[in-house]
Parts: C-alpha cells; sequence; structure tokens
C-alpha cells in the first residue's frame, strides 16, 4: 500500500509532491516518554512507533543526559508489525534533561533520522 501511494506521487504529481513532507518514510509517529514531556517517574523503556515497519539491523535510538553522556540501555526490539521500537533502559534516570537521537531504516530501504528530548523531574 505505501509502495503503491509512492509510485503513484511519482506518476501522478511527480517530483513536486515528491519533495513534499507528506512523502512516506518512516517518521516518528508518537514516543514514550513523549517530546518535552516533563514526567516524574522514570521509564523503564524508550518506545517509538513509526509510520513504516523498519529493518532492526539499522535502526536505534540513543539515549543522552544533559551533558551529552550516554545513558546505559538494553538491546532494541521491534514489535507492532515492526512498527514500534522499544528500547528498555537499565537503571533508573536521575532527574534532568534527556535527549532521545533516533536512526531507523524502513522496510522500503529508506533512512530517516530525528531527535526529541523530555525531562525527568525531581
Ligand atoms: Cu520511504
Amino acid at each position: 500500500m505505501k509502495h503503491a501511494s509512492v509510485f503513484l506521487a511519482f506518476a501522478g504529481l511527480g517530483y513536486l509532491f515528491a519533495a513534499g513532507p507528506a512523502f512516506a518514510h518512516a517518521h516518528l509517529k508518537s514516543a514514550n516518554p513523549a517530546d518535552k514531556a516533563i514526567i516524574s517517574t522514570s521509564p523503564m523503556a524508550l518506545t517509538l512507533d513509526f509510520t513504516e515497519g523498519l529493518n532492526l539491523a539499522f535502526s536505534g535510538a540513543n539515549l543522552q543526559d544533559a551533558s551529552g553522556s550516554q545513558v546505559q540501555q538494553g538491546k532494541a526490539q521491534l514489535s507492532n508489525g515492526d512498527e514500534t521500537l522499544t528500547i528498555p533502559l537499565q537503571s533508573a534516570l536521575r532527574p534532568g534533561d534527556y535527549t532521545v537521537k533516533w536512526h531507523v531504516l524502513s522496510a522500503d530501504g529508506h533512512k530517516t533520522d530525528g531527535s526529541y528530548s523530555f525531562t525527568v523531574e525531581p
């Protein structure tokens, strides 16, 4: 379905549409903790929901604290038709600001990346 709509976009509307933001790659649909969330309890895992299935071997996310240090995390897993990336955290997050930097390869072979932030309150 997604490939068909991509093809139709090229065939019907050409590059004008293809260059637009509505093009179908694996975009981050939602996350938990969410972007700009302020939470009072450390999450057990990061959960990222994408708009397409992912290739686990080339997909992942790194959690960094406010100083840019990498936070210890477990092995990433896919679920929900490979559209949900779950990354377990190995210990409770201390209060502070955190940034999630993600990079994924979708099943259609396209790479996308991005980042978002959340805050753990004291
Ligand atoms: Cu794509």
